[in-house]
């Protein structure tokens, strides 16, 4: 191709939208009639992007700099202070890695935080609504349940939560630990990346990679590895306690895309990651209904974007707008009242675009703000009351509504979520009861279905939005792979039909078809039929995924790098998503990337990710851009581990 050497690997679109979804089609060119600027724009205006920043030998982390690492020998082939291209992608690197690990455990603190105030009796308006849960929580994580008041033991789960945040004692962090199985607790501490804590992690990979400190590259990747596992304490905190206060979930049927925002509701979209605020936000809206009639509107409609939408989706049914790159869209409907964000992957640029309609934004969380928008500090211990001043806020706001600036989208499809790993236990023990997940491992062994790849991560414009996570998806269920799926992958699939019956019929394989009427026969107890690919949850919720591969390597009796279990992120965009790879990477996981993360200026850290990586923890990444390559190569990795696994049965 005509790509300068350095330039960024932008997969050029097949439509000039940049987007497959049909909803954002129709959006978009409501934006370009009224010459609104959107993400699509900026995008191509940010085009080329700088070559150096992109292969990550570009180093801003002491004020000598920026240095640009060149190729040629000599003095500039290295920074200022003498630092390598391998020295200078590593610590880029990790940096990113302790950035998703602070974000994902910012969102866990939270609810951390939330279900401590309930202990204390400092809120009244949250409960637990999983008793179960804890009880199973608290048996995992060793705290006696026998005879005590559920919030006795919330109590004690809260306070070995807030140690894992901060502990100093040399033991390993209770959230992980628990949750692996022997190899993999035997692997972290004997390659001495095993977290104790969370803060202290960040921390130490903050210092490790400041200015004249660690220069091994090695040492600072695995400085990396560890910063991964912290961010998967902090998704089990995360997931763990919003599954006892909000409810385990459970099959739920739901609708997705900009269609689900309709004419007669006064429309509220929750967006961000964090259901503290959002699950009120819904109870608000029931007890308010009256009040919206009263405005003229038939009721309150709670629709979600991004992650904080898949929360809601999972236990709720609420429906899901849209995904993260597509935020936009929901605004220029016209018939959006309210746009109320917690925290993670709000663009600031919303204010611009409510600025040209009468919608309301609003931001909840005190180290989340945004110029323009309307800031209501949420508070737990008023959760209610302040859920109904948003709620509020969006009948006002319908009242403004401006009936020429209307533009429906037509383009919503049906869905069935809410498949946490208790569910699936269920759905499969009603097999075997004794042994569920032999119910998957056995249909690997016997040929009928390829083996499980779990599809996480976002939207990055560098592809046609969603195009790959329908294709790789695609190519995956054609070869009876079994696929769950969690964040904006999730999202792409719901809002383009192939999160539900009718898409097993028109796109599984014989052999996954028939593994999942099997499941449905044995279940004649729910209340839906089985979609194509089973939705886990938020981007929090990956830690679902790492209890699914890890209760079928308990099964197969093997580590999990013998499983056949892959990740794929064809649209990685966040610092999360980067520690999130890295995780199951270190999980022993083949993990698929489709959009390059920066590490493309060293050979070493390249090799260290896609081979070194696989020597020393049984998972490597597998950057591929083109997806049907992509495609391949997961149903390589997989076949390969069956292979080995028949063999050595
Ligand atoms: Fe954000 Fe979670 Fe990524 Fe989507 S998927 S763009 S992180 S909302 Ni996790």
């Amino acid at each position: 191709t005509s790509r300068p050497s350095n330039a960024p690997r932008v997969v050029e679109p097949k439509n000039p939208l940049r987007t497959t979804d049909p909803g954002t089609i129709e959006m978009l060119k409501v934006a370009q009639e009224n010459k609104l600027e959107t993400v699509f724009d900026r995008f191509v205006a940010q085009q080329p992007q700088c070559g150096f920043g992109y292969k990550g030998i570009c180093c801003r982390i002491c004020l000598a700099g920026p240095c640009r690492v060149k190729a040629e020998d000599g003095p500039a082939s290295r920074g200022i202070c003498g630092a390598t291209a391998y020295t200078i992608v590593s610590r880029n690197l990790v940096r990113m890695i302790a950035g998703g690990a602070a974000s994902h455990s910012e969102h866990a603190r939270h609810v951390l935080h939330t279900a401590h105030e309930l202990v204390e009796g400092k809120t009244k308006d949250y409960e637990i609504k999983s008793p179960e849960k804890l009880h199973k929580l608290a048996e995992k994580l060793g705290i006696e349940t026998l005879n005590r008041d559920n919030m006795e033991i919330l109590g004690d789960v809260t306070e070995l939560a807030y140690e894992d945040f901060g502990r100093y004692k040399d033991r390993p962090a209770a959230f992980l630990d628990s949750f692996l199985i022997e190899q993999r607790h035997n692997k972290f501490l004997n390659t001495n990346i095993m977290p104790r804590n969370i803060d202290g992690t960040v921390t130490e990979l903050m210092a490790q990679t400041a200015q004249g400190v660690d220069a091994d590259p090695v040492n600072i990747i695995f400085g990396g590895l560890k910063g991964s596992l912290a961010d998967l304490v902090g998704e089990y905190i995360g997931t763990n306690l919003s599954d006892v206060l909000f409810g385990i979930p459970e099959p739920i049927v739901s609708e997705a895309n900009l269609g689900v925002i309709e004419e007669k509701m006064v429309n509220i979209a929750v967006h961000g990651h964090n259901p503290v605020l959002s699950e009120m936000v819904v109870g608000a809206a029931r007890e308010l209904k009256a009040e919206a009639q009263k405005a003229g509107a038939e009721g309150v409609n709670i629709v979600g974007i991004c992650c904080t939408g898949n929360e809601l989706l999972m236990r709720e049914g609420v429906y899901l707008a849209t995904s993260s790159a597509s935020q936009e869209m929901a605004i220029l409907t016209g018939v959006l009242d309210a746009m109320v964000v917690d925290i993670q992957c709000i663009y600031p640029s919303l204010t611009q675009l409510c600025d040209c309609y009468h919608t309301k934004m609003i931001t909840t969380e005190a180290i989340m703000k945004v110029p323009g928008a309307q800031h209501l500090a949420f508070n737990s211990e008023t959760a209610m009351e302040d859920a109904k001043k948003l709620v509020r806020i969006a009948i006002e706001a319908y009242k403004r509504r401006d009936p020429k600036k209307i533009a429906l989208s037509k383009t919503r499809n049906s869905l069935v979520a809410g498949f946490s790993i208790e569910a699936l236990t269920d759905i499969f023990g009603k097999i075997n009861p004794e042994r569920p997940f032999s119910v998957l491992t056995d249909a690997i062994l016997s040929g009928q279905i390829k083996g499980v790849v779990q599809m996480a991560g976002c939207n990055n414009l560098k592809r046609q939005q969603d195009e790959s996570h329908v294709a790789i998806l695609k190519a995956l269920v054609k070869n009876d792979v079994f696929v769950v799926a969690t964040g904006c992958s999730a999202g792409a699939f719901a809002k383009m039909g192939l999160m539900n019956s009718e898409a097993v019929e028109e796109y599984a394989g014989e052999g996954l078809k028939s593994f999942i009427r099997q499941l449905e026969e044995a279940n004649p107890q729910l209340s839906t039929k089985l979609p194509l690919v089973f939705h886990l949850g938020s981007c929090v919720d990956n830690s679902r995924g790492m209890d699914l591969v890890q209760a079928m390597a308990k099964e197969l009796g093997v580590d999990t790098p013998k499983v056949p279990f892959a990740a794929s992120a064809p649209e990685a965009m966040h610092e999360k998503a980067v520690a999130i790879g890295s995780y199951c990477v270190s999980m022993g996981i083949p993990t698929h990337v489709g959009t390059m993360p920066y590490l493309e200026g060293s050979d070493l850290i390249y090799g260290i990710a896609t081979q070194i990586a696989h020597d020393v923890f049984g998972g490597n990444f597998i950057f591929e851009v083109d997806e049907k390559v992509a495609a391949q190569k997961i149903l390589n990795a997989l076949e390969y581990r069956t292979w080995k696994l028949r063999i050595h049965k």
